[in-house]
């Protein structure tokens, strides 16, 4: 009697999709329809890709494809395409990128009112944010500590070419227009420096304490109190809140003119078109500084991030056309064994 053996080929146990939490070191948790999660390794697929382009790993936010095994594992086949990504350049000052999370409707730069906001840090995470493709808007937070606080959100808002929002999760005020960012189901990928107040804002959203909360330093700096970058539901939409971010290289110069409208809208008015801003006269930049209208800071953030934007790309292409080459002499000498050592047979 012929028995039907099940089929137990890789082929014949079902792909499921999900969407990516968290990760850590190789291990993603991923969220399945229905709400339950699971923990999940790369596949075999995967892993070459990786190998590849570190790129390819899934990140939080990315919506992927997992196979369940008959031994329990459970592994990511493959990562959909993104819509948007975040990514930025690892800060040992390589080519490599770092991919920080995918399919973000808009990234929030937060940074405290108290100290002073940081104008080079949010032109930075602004560059960031709009290379990746996301939405970008700034949320000051800590309004509850400066009286200041609505004319320096208008004064930010003139320079940032993107809404800015002042508020305070300590009293809850300015968190409708922050609601508002997730309407329709989007995700809010948040950015900023250690203590800004990120994790304090999911928390007040959700209504809950979803996130862990700790008192600054004696010196007023953050302690890195989130670990690893999470996915949460939040508001009708998703929120995504991370580690603060030490460093932040930017990997290209494509969006700086964006970042910068108000000085790219001044240099339009420059009487020599390759106009340095530094010593040429007609110069409409340097004029408005001198007026007062604009903060000289702008000009120093821009010509740091235009020379820091090409140099990365520079590094990638360099990097990519090196693994080219490498790629092509393994193809180039596999296909030399081959023909000089045909396998028996296959002689003509
Ligand atoms: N007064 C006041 N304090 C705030 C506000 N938001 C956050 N804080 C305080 O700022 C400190 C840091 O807040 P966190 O929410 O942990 O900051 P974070 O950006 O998540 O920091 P990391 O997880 O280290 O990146 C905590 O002591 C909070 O209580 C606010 O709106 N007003
Ligand atoms: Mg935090």
């Amino acid at each position: 009697m012929s028995s039907a053996r099940p089929k137990t080929g890789m082929n014949s146990f079902q792909l499921r999709q999900g969407v990516v939490v968290r990760v850590d070191r190789g291990v993603a948790t991923v969220e399945l329809p229905g709400g339950r999660t699971v923990r999940s390794s790369w596949g075999g697929a995967l892993l070459a890709a990786v190998h590849h382009d570190p790129e390819a790993a899934p990140t939080t936010g990315d919506r992927v494809r997992l196979r369940f095994w008959p031994d329990d594992r459970i592994t990511v086949e493959s990562v959909d395409p993104r819509t948007t990504v975040l990514t930025r350049a690892d800060a040992d000052g390589s080519a490599r990128r770092q991919t920080l999370a995918a399919n973000i409707d808009v990234v929030a730069v937060v940074e405290g009112l108290v100290p002073a906001p940081d104008r080079h840090r949010i032109a930075r995470l602004l560059a960031l944010a709009r290379a990746g493709g996301a939405q970008p808007v700034v949320i000051l937070t800590k309004a509850d500590l400066e009286p200041e606080a609505p004319r320096m959100a208008a004064e930010l808002q003139e320079n940032c070419a993107c809404p800015v929002h002042a508020v305070s999760s300590e009293q809850g005020s300015g968190l409708e227009e922050v609601r508002a960012l997730f309407a329709g189901g989007r995700t809010v990928a948040l950015l900023g420096a250690s203590g800004a107040g990120k994790s304090s804002l999911v928390n007040v959203l959700s209504g809950d304490e979803v996130m862990r909360v700790n008192a600054l330093r004696r010196d007023g700096k953050g302690r890195h109190t989130t670990v690893t970058r999470e996915l949460h539901p939040v508001a009708g939409g998703w929120v995504i809140d991370g580690p603060g971010l030490r460093s932040a290289g930017i990997t290209t110069a494509a969006g700086l003119e964006d970042t910068f409208a108000d000085l790219t809208t001044l240099a339009g008015r420059c009487r020599f078109a390759d106009c340095t801003h530094a010593v040429e006269p007609g110069c409409a930049v340097i004029a408005a500084i001198g007026a007062g209208d604009l903060h000289p800071d702008r000009l120093d953030s821009y010509r740091q991030l235009v020379a820091e934007g090409f140099r990365q790309e520079r590094r990638h292409d360099a990097r990519l056309r090196h693994e080219e080459v490498r790629t092509s002499k393994v193809r180039h000498k596999s296909l030399r064994r081959q023909y000089q050592n045909p396998p028996a047979g296959d002689r003509w």
